[in-house]
């Protein structure tokens, strides 16, 4: 078993597999399942148009398993995995867990600082990369990676591999495998974080499967169905709600999409006869637009699924006029519990709340600041336990003291309201995080960041309404005595050059004499909050 993580307690665990949650079956048997029994079918297609049947990716994955082995990747260890949305993820993710290690993930959008902490946390044996992606160079990055974190042996690459060794390279014939633990950890996904640096989350076999089967039958997933990966595959949402393990769960077809951009995402749609997808309202958005110019016939569509931070329900109204399709608000967290609209839920429900738990043996709860439930239908955090929900972070015993309650509840940081129906309404957020169209910035991981500059002797972020991305990033400055403020761009530099990740960039920067404290000495950010918005309204933008 892999150490550091938090199993569920052994009777809870008991009650998940009496009860059928947990099914005690390896993750990759999902794929082999369906290659036996529809060998012939597409299971992947790429943008290129590239075809692998089930059978074929099968086989891939089997070779490229015993690959692994040969270069002493097996059992327990841990694999970086910063691949974009090509058919070498998804090789490669089945390969990792047949040869029995634990796929990181980790998007391509990622740098150096998240990447090296990520590597190092994990003890990462291998880091798997792309040559180059959107015009940078990943073996570049490799190379401070391993100069940084002496454990990772080997950096495996999709493409030309300069010194390292090539994706392609790593085959062999099939050997016979040990089959991995179904109750131990499958995968470690990455959280949005709201602490310094980001946390890992252990997905075991049995969870993720359940997370997987679970969400494809709410989604009405079958064999019909095509699904176009439109956000990162390394992000749980394109991954497994349902995503693309759902599709392939059900035999369905999976399409790839490089990016998310209408004219990507929508010749995808018409050439595959995509039947659905999964996005950020951000793209929502952009997509809503883009049907107005956008020739492309997206009459195959029959599910957009939204999620990742709160859709408006004016766009959500919008949504089934301007694309053909159903609307799904998801609600959703890579540590576990999804909330999804259901597809025979009333359009008022769909277009004005963010789901309902998933399963049936989902608890939740909705508390005041001092943990006490609040009324029914009052606003309050969201905690929750329950059969694909996590325990605990990994290698994460502080900040998993402050996370979880004592009875093993995660506390979501999310602030929602439970409708009598048991949908659930986001209604803004406890967490130091900035959810910027979906992509998650911690205030303080990118505050310590800021800390590093020599101009900067304080540094407080927030977040600012905006119309598209329903929040930007605002970092609040005290400066050094003396020195000039750094403008947004210097600032953009600066952070670039300490390898932190685009999006995590602040959009704006204010200077400040000193920061509004609250009654027991702390920063209050709320009232930066209020002070950034109100100048935006001043100034005649943002959302508010
Ligand atoms: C998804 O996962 P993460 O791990 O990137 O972020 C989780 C957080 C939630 O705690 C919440 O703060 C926010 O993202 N969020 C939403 C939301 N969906 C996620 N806030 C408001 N409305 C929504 N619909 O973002 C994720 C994982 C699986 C499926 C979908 C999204």
């Amino acid at each position: 078993m892999l150490d550091g993580w938090v199993p569920w307690p052994e009777e809870v665990a008991e009650r998940y597999r009496a009860e059928g949650f947990w099914e005690g079956r390896p993750l990759d048997r999902l794929l082999r399942d369906r290659a036996e029994r529809d060998p012939e079918r597409i299971a992947l297609v790429d943008a290129a148009g590239d075809r692998w049947s089930y059978a074929e990716l099968d086989a891939r994955a089997d070779r490229q398993a015993a690959g692994l082995r040969r270069l002493g990747i097996g059992a327990g260890d841990r694999v970086v995995v910063q691949l974009p949305n090509t058919d070498a993820f998804v090789v490669l993710f089945f390969a990792l867990l047949r040869a029995g290690a634990v796929p990181v993930l980790t998007l391509p959008a990622h740098r150096e600082s998240e990447i090296v902490h990520v590597a190092e946390t994990s003890g990462a044996k291998a880091y798997a990369i792309p040559d180059t992606h959107d015009h940078f160079d990943h073996r570049a990055l490799a190379r401070a990676v391993r100069k940084a974190v002496p454990c990772v042996e080997h950096v495996l690459v999709a493409g030309d591999p300069a010194e390292f060794t090539a994706l392609g390279d790593v085959d062999a014939d099939p050997v016979p495998l040990a089959v991995p633990d179904p109750s131990d950890v499958a995968v470690l996904l990455l959280s949005g974080g709201t602490t310094g640096k980001p946390k890992l989350i252990p997905r075991t076999h049995d969870d993720y499967a359940y997370n997987v089967r679970a969400s494809a039958e709410v989604c009405g997933f079958d064999s019909s169905t095509v699904y176009l990966v439109v956000l990162p595959t390394a992000h749980n949402f394109a991954l497994a709600c349902p995503g693309l393990l759902g599709t392939l769960y059900v035999g369905g077809t999976v399409v790839l999409s490089p990016t998310p951009s209408p004219e990507d995402a929508f010749a995808l749609i018409e050439r595959e006869r995509v039947t659905v997808t999964a996005v950020v309202p951000p793209i929502a958005l952009l997509w809503l637009d883009a049907v107005e110019w956008e020739e492309a016939d997206l009459s195959s569509l029959r599910l957009l699924q939204v999620g990742g931070s709160k859709l408006g329900a004016e766009p959500a109204a919008r949504v089934g006029p301007a694309l053909g399709c159903a609307l799904q608000q998801v609600f959703g967290m890579a540590e576990g519990l999804l909330n999804y609209t259901r597809l025979d839920d009333p359009p008022e429900l769909v277009a004005e709340t963010q789901g309902r738990p998933m399963s049936p043996a989902d608890e939740i709860r909705v508390v005041d600041e001092d943990g006490h439930d609040v009324p029914p239908g009052g606003t309050g955090e969201l905690l929750t336990r329950g059969p694909y929900t996590l325990r605990g972070y990994y290698r994460a015993p502080e900040h998993n003291a402050r996370s979880f309650t004592d009875d093993g509840y995660y506390r979501t940081g999310d602030l929602v309201r439970v409708l009598p129906s048991g949908h659930l309404v986001v209604e803004g957020r406890a967490k130091d995080q900035i959810n910027r169209g979906g992509d998650k910035v911690s205030a303080e991981e990118l505050e310590n960041h800021l800390l590093a500059h020599p101009a900067v002797h304080d540094a407080a972020v927030v977040g600012m309404p905006d119309a598209t991305m329903g929040e930007r990033t605002c970092a609040y400055l005290v400066l050094r005595g003396g020195r000039a403020a750094p403008t947004q761009r210097d600032l953009a530099a600066f952070l670039t050059e300490r390898g932190v990740a685009a999006y995590k960039l602040p959009d704006r920067v204010e200077v400040a004499d000193v920061f509004p404290r609250t009654s027991v000495g702390k920063v209050d950010k709320k009232e930066l909050g209020r002070r950034i918005a109100a100048r935006l309204r001043a100034e005649g933008s943002g959302a508010g």
